[in-house]
């Protein structure tokens, strides 16, 4: 699909116009049944507030989707939410250079060309910012297809040394932090367990959905870290340390740590621990109706587990299974769909909830645990739709 029809397809959906010819059948892929076929319109939120409107993305500005209008299973460059703390550095292809030191035999340093003349994977992964917020809509979300190197290649030829237990990410971009009373200027930067980053889902990237990565998304490489929040995934990459301690900087350390209170060993406890992997989630993103009948569609994330069921619940009824898309792959996003037969008119409460293999189910707000920070926002969430 170009991206001429996904703008289209947009535009119809958020006209509420018909999009003519397009019809939802048995043999075409799950996502085209997410877009509006013909005579299909946008059943109302009453919980979207008047106004409500996503701005273009904007060097510098955090740019989040309209989950309403969410109609592809890959998210397109253009909407694909946007964060960044120290702004965007603009990086020359010739100047760039990707280094591997520390407790390696062999220090390494790459050009881009280099790195795209070593072997190339390609891995579906879907995020959300682990900031991501109900007050959007759940909106710092987004899927694509990315292309790059495996991480364990490149530290197995750099020869990672028994005491190296933590890798450090550097991406170019810096920014000036007061700490401890002193100022300094840091580079964005995240690190992970060695055994986490040998595991081959791991990849630098230099493509997003076949092209090479917009300066947006990290230009010109970024790590992508299937199934853990965005913050993981360090854009403008060009740096990659590997040391015999934890790495304490403001977003493993402070920033993007959830402060929450849980049984630890059968003590209730105050714990910080840092944003890695992704909670089991679902949401609602809209409802549609055509010639008088109901469509409740939404997302799943998680890490990566497989998924049991996901199940809607309209006011208080029971709760009923929803279609999972066939074409998910194991970290990409889930889109689901419930056909709601029957919807009478006037305010119905929707909500979803996934479960998993394990039997984890997502929790409601009231079963979460007490958590004043704002990271890690997974809670059930319930919608108000218009049924006229
Ligand atoms: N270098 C760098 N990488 C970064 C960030 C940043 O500020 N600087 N922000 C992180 C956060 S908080 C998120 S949610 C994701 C967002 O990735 P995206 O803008 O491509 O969606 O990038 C992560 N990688
Ligand atoms: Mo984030």
């Amino acid at each position: 699909m170009s991206d001429e029809h996904q703008t289209d397809r947009r535009e119809v959906l958020k006209n509420g116009l018909a999009l003519g010819g397009v019809a939802a059948t048995a043999g075409m892929p799950f996502w085209s049944k997410l877009a509006l076929a013909q005579g299909e319109e946008l059943v109302p939120f009453t919980d979207v507030p008047d106004g409500y409107a996503v701005a273009p993305k904007a060097a510098d500005a955090t740019h989040f989707l309209d989950t309403r209008y969410i109609d592809s299973f890959y998210t397109s460059n253009d909407d694909f939410y946007v964060v960044q703390h120290y702004g965007q550095p603009q990086i020359p292809v010739d100047d760039y250079r990707l280094r591997i030191t520390g407790l390696v035999d062999r220090p390494l340093e790459f050009s881009l060309a280099e790195l795209k003349s070593r072997d190339k994977v390609e891995i579906d992964a879907g995020f959300e910012c682990g900031g991501n917020v109900h007050n959007i809509f759940h909106g710092l979300i987004g899927n694509a297809k990315w292309g790059g190197v495996r991480l364990n290649d490149v530290l197995r030829d750099a020869g990672a040394q028994d005491a190296g237990i933590e890798v450090v990410f550097y991406g170019a971009d810096m920014g000036a932090e007061n700490i401890r009373a002193t100022d300094v200027e840091q580079a964005f930067a995240r690190s992970m367990h060695i055994d986490d980053a040998m595991r081959s889902e791991v990849i630098i990237a230099y493509e997003m959905n076949g092209v090479p990565l917009p300066v947006y998304h990290g230009a010109p490489v970024r790590l992508i870290v299937p199934g853990w929040y965005g913050i993981a995934n360090v854009k403008w990459l060009e740096h990659i340390h590997v040391q015999d301690r934890r790495y304490m900087g403001r977003f493993m350390a402070r920033d993007y740590v959830t402060l929450s209170k849980i049984d630890v060993g059968g003590v209730e406890r105050w714990d910080e621990r840092s944003v890695t992997r992704i909670q089991l989630k679902s949401s609602i993103i809209r409802v549609t109706r055509r010639d008088g009948s109901h469509r409740i569609t939404g997302f799943v994330l998680n890490d990566g587990t497989p998924l049991e069921s996901v199940e809607v619940k309209i006011d208080n009824g029971p709760w009923r299974a929803a279609q999972i898309d066939p074409e998910s792959s194991q970290y990409s996003w889930k889109l689901f769909y419930l056909d709601w037969d029957g919807a009478t008119p006037g305010e119905h409460t929707l909500v979803s909830r996934v479960t998993d293999i394990n039997g984890k189910v997502q929790a409601t707000v009231d079963e979460m645990p007490e958590k004043p920070s704002r990271w890690e926002n997974y809670a059930q969430f319930p919608r108000t739709v218009m049924i006229s």
